[in-house]
């Protein structure tokens, strides 16, 4: 018996990098469960496990999994009840997002948030492609970076043509193992390929962003960089979808209005409708962001939507 890092599956196989030795190909049995949900995939990259060696070379098979630091899971894309764990035992994670090429879809940020801070991971946003925002680009850049600031989370303007912020991400990079998340399209395989030469991932080449015909792959892939630490390269996210969450879930993962709820006249106040709530209150003297509150809202309610048609169409 061996132990190593699961560095990338593909469905059924897993690449296995042993602590001492080479990396192997490994298959898996029985059944795994996660939070009481099914998983689509039992084992995620970074998932630290034992294995045993198969007599075919570089050949194994995965026995346990040890326990896991911390994961990170959204709702899978094709089976509405199963959980897809994207990757697992991670220090930090870095969510590429663009403002132009293509345009940013700012709730998409909020939106990912809701998938590191439960498990209090530490978040990066890396704002890409500076070298083609113009003055109301960097305007609006200066706004994304006053927000999310104030609330702890760190911003960076990274351009791969410029060099702009690349230093500086490189230092954030160094001996973590980090999370690197984005919208397909956003150049994340480029950003990655400039991080750590020689990867050489494929890039793509679009005429337009209109996002049609892209292709995505649906597995994760850890890489070790140079300089020390590791990044795992995530599948390009079109959408997420929260089945696995309840309203207090999002109430209580908007990191500021948490803890501005402590001052809510209800202990469950949804920062709606209640009355005597500091949220609301927050919000109207400024102290919390309009948009994030929007953005919470939309969230709020499309989860509840579901829930009511789930909870009425049930067999
Ligand atoms: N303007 C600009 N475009 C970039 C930069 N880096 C990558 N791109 C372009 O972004 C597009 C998508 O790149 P790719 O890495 O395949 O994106 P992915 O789908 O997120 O992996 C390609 O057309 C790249 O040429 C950059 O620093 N500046
Ligand atoms: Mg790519
Ligand atoms: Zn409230």
């Amino acid at each position: 018996m061996k132990k190593g890092i699961v560095i990338k599956s593909t469905g059924s196989w897993y690449q296995v990098k042993l602590d001492a030795g080479p990396t192997l190909n490994c298959r898996i049995r029985g059944k795994f469960r996660l939070q009481g949900q099914k998983l689509t995939n039992p084992v995620a990259v970074g998932d630290r496990v034992v294995v045993n060696e198969e007599k075919e070379a570089d050949m194994g098979m995965i026995k346990s999994v040890l326990p896991r630091e911390n994961y990170v899971v959204r709702q899978s894309p094709r089976q509405k009840h199963h959980l897809h764990l994207l990757a697992s035992n991670i220090d930090q994670a870095v969510l590429i997002v663009t403002i132009r090429n293509p345009d940013l879809k700012q709730g998409f940020i909020d939106r990912f948030l809701l998938m590191p801070e439960p498990h209090d991971i530490h978040v990066y946003f890396v704002f890409y492609k500076s070298d083609v925002y113009d003055e109301d680009d960097l305007a609006f850049f200066a706004l994304m970076e006053a927000i999310y600031e104030s609330i702890g989370y760190r911003v960076l303007l990274v351009s791969s043509l410029t060099g702009d912020g690349l230093d500086d991400l490189r230092e954030l990079l160094r001996d973590k193992i980090s999370l690197v998340s984005g919208q397909s399209g956003v150049g994340k395989s480029s950003l990655i390929n400039q991080l750590q030469p020689g990867l050489e991932l494929r890039t793509e080449v679009l005429s337009d962003y209109s996002g049609k015909g892209q292709h995505t792959t649906t597995f994760a892939e850890m890489f070790s960089l140079d300089g020390g630490g590791s990044i795992i390269d995530t599948p390009g996210i079109k959408m997420l979808a929260f089945n696995n969450l309840e309203v207090m879930d999002v109430a209580h993962n908007f990191r500021e209005l948490f803890i501005e709820s402590e001052h809510c006249k209800f202990g469950d106040c949804t920062h709606r409708n209640e009355p005597k709530c500091a949220v609301k209150a927050a919000v109207e003297n400024g102290e919390i962001s309009e948009l994030r509150y929007a953005n919470y809202l939309q969230i709020v309610a499309e989860i509840e939507d579901q829930n009511y048609w789930e909870r009425h169409t049930e067999m």
